[in-house]
């Protein structure tokens, strides 16, 4: 939508069962993250990293690990979202783990509350996000933002974009599912989630999957794209605290990207759980944004 893009980094990976994705910003860095999209006609800010505190690795408390700290990082990332949409431009939030889509997207759906606009959010995922603390079988937050979103969860977390519910279930999409912890799993089908997971994309393939989920969006609609990097097959992003055997392959991502790109409704976007400690040659970042070329335009080469 727009060609205004603003970078924020932030370096933490306190939801997440490793230790690493605090290096996913400065991995994405020196991956040329900037340049690649300057590429393609976008005007790039780095803001820099947020700063915030630092990961006690304690185990959970109540069923949630980190629970005060990870609000702290939340808050940031919703402030430092928010202020970019407001100001016309697009935030891509360079992650740190997966439980920071809870700032960023309460962040989004306000701004499209305040903008009369409506909001689909796409969430790419080897994993559905939606447990709670009595689900949970780590206590570990980033297995929770989407059931925050939808309003389950703790007051600090699922208040934070000053609405609750901040999400409607009927806004999202999960494509690339394939690892679902059992009481998770029961949960999502009684609030109803849209769920493309794995199996329907090997029966039915990528190309109707992204057809049924970007479906019914219009003019008006604000698409955000939280792309948990454990979305791609593990073979070919190594680089995750949580990898899942059996994911997209890169020619089943690259269309996905692509299809998102030829809506042209792109608005903002996440991207998560790149682990350097764990990868190869900073491969996973490396991958990470040249799919993220895809999801700008890259790859187009004739349009239908
Ligand atoms: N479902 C597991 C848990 O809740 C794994 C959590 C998810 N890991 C992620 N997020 N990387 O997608 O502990
Ligand atoms: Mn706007
Ligand atoms: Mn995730
Ligand atoms: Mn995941």
């Amino acid at each position: 939508m727009t060609h205004l893009v603003s970078l924020i980094g932030a370096p933490t990976d306190i939801g997440a069962g490793a230790k690493g994705a605090r290096m996913g910003p400065e991995a994405l860095r020196v991956a040329d993250f900037a340049a690649a999209l300057q590429s393609h006609g976008l005007e790039v800010e780095d803001r820099g990293n947020l700063i915030g505190p630092a990961n006690p690795w304690l185990p959970p408390d109540e069923g949630y690990r980190h629970l005060h700290e990870v609000a702290a990082w939340n808050q940031l990332v919703h402030d430092a979202v928010l202020a970019e949409l407001r100001i016309g431009r697009m935030p891509i939030l360079m992650g740190g783990d997966h439980c920071l889509g809870l700032g960023s997207i309460s962040a989004v759906a306000r701004h499209c509350r305040e903008a009369g606009k409506k909001l689909r959010v796409l969430w790419l995922d080897a994993h559905a996000d939606f447990n709670t603390n009595e689900l949970t079988p780590s206590g570990n937050i980033h297995g929770m933002p989407v059931a925050c979103l939808c309003g389950y969860g703790p007051k600090e977390l699922i208040e934070i974009g000053g609405q609750v519910p901040a999400v409607n279930p009927k806004w999202i999409r999960q494509i690339g599912i394939r690892s679902v912890d059992a009481g998770e799993k029961r949960f999502v089908h009684q609030v109803g989630l849209e769920v493309f997971d794995m199996r329907y994309i090997d029966e039915m393939g990528m190309r109707h999957t992204m057809e049924l989920a970007l479906a019914t969006m219009d003019d008006n609609t604000h698409l955000h794209v939280s792309f948990d990097v454990d979305f791609l097959d593990a073979d070919i992003a190594p680089g995750v605290g949580t990898t899942v055997p059996g994911g997209p392959t890169y020619r089943e991502a690259q269309l996905c990207m692509e299809m998102i790109a030829d809506t042209g409704r792109l608005a903002s976007l996440d991207v998560m759980e790149i682990n350097p400690a764990l990868d190869v040659r900073n491969r996973t970042a490396l991958i990470a944004v040249d799919m993220i070329e895809s999801l700008f335009g890259k790859s187009t080469l004739m349009r239908r």
